[in-house]
């Protein structure tokens, strides 16, 4: 068979393209939380993941380059489980892939949707990444034929989450994991930076998309299946009262909110192990 020829005699830039579909996916992921798990074990299981939890398939040249973006504060506990499961997840995958955590500093409200923006430009600073899945900290892929691979269209991965039932809450709902290239990114302008506590800004992002010309694409519900670790809501991360207010001005803001207006301090960059940790000052609300 040439192609296992061609596999077998070149190496480094000769590599052949990995296959169009993984021979490595199986289809349902049984998830469940070791309770003694370490960041240790995670480590030792994924041992072909480099500094700053890059990875490349050994055999073959990836044909996608995916960066995760993980908004993230005083979830380490979370971070462990999604970094046991996402890494050999995206192996089997044969992506070429980098994982960024992006960490808010202080005490101040979190603000999930501005740290995006930071994570977006701070990792296509790295690399030139096809792809980037904005990702929560709590939300496990049940099935890894949920390709982490951008589509024409921005696409909304966590479709059908344990905590609504295995369906989509709403028809809008972008909320969870998204996939967007960094052309999708930069044409609605990126995020909004000003959401600050819990809810509406994944709502505003999904109205930035058809504001934008695009339109959301979504896995089917057998794919697109994610667990959520259960947890309290977080000190620091209050419902955001204006949320109503902010989301029915979206249109008047989009452009000039986003990408093009984000100011941020990163206090930190340091290349771990299994991922990038970019600890940020993104200020308060003014
Ligand atoms: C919605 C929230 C989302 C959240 C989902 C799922 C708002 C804006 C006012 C309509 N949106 O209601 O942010 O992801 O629930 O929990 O609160």
């Amino acid at each position: 068979n040439l192609s296992h020829l061609s596999k077998a005699l070149s190496h480094g830039d000769g590599m052949p393209y990995c296959p169009k579909t993984s021979p490595l996916t199986g289809g349902p992921i049984h998830i469940s939380f070791p309770s003694g798990l370490t960041i240790s074990e995670v480590q030792r299981k994924n041992p072909l993941v480099v500094r700053g939890g890059r990875y490349r398939p050994p055999g073959c040249e990836a044909r996608h380059r995916t960066a995760i973006v993980i908004p993230h504060r005083q979830r380490e506990h979370h971070l462990k489980f999604l970094l046991y499961y996402l890494h050999p997840f995206l192996q089997r995958q044969q992506l070429s892939y980098g994982i960024y955590v992006i960490h808010q500093a202080g005490n101040y409200t979190f603000n999930r949707a501005k740290l995006m923006n930071v994570g977006f430009r701070e990792a296509m600073r790295e690399e030139d990444w096809d792809c980037l899945f904005f990702h929560d900290v709590d939300l496990i892929p049940e099935d890894d034929r949920n390709l982490y691979t951008c589509d024409t269209n921005p696409k909304h991965a966590a479709i059908a989450m344990d905590k609504f039932g295995y369906k989509l809450p709403y028809k809008m709902y972008f909320g969870g994991v998204s996939a967007l290239t960094p052309l999708h990114y930069l044409k609605m302008n990126g995020f909004p930076n000003n959401y600050w506590g819990w809810g509406g800004e994944d709502d505003d992002i999904g109205v930035r998309v058809s504001l934008a010309g695009m339109y959301i694409t979504r896995p089917s519900l057998k794919v697109g299946r994610y667990k959520m670790i259960k947890h309290k809501l977080d000190k620091g991360n209050d419902v955001n009262p204006k949320r109503f207010s902010m989301l029915a001005k979206t249109r008047q803001t989009w452009k000039m909110d986003g990408m093009n207006t984000v100011e941020y301090e990163i206090i930190s960059r340091q290349y771990l192990p299994l991922y990038t940790n970019i600890t940020v000052n993104i200020g308060t609300e003014h």
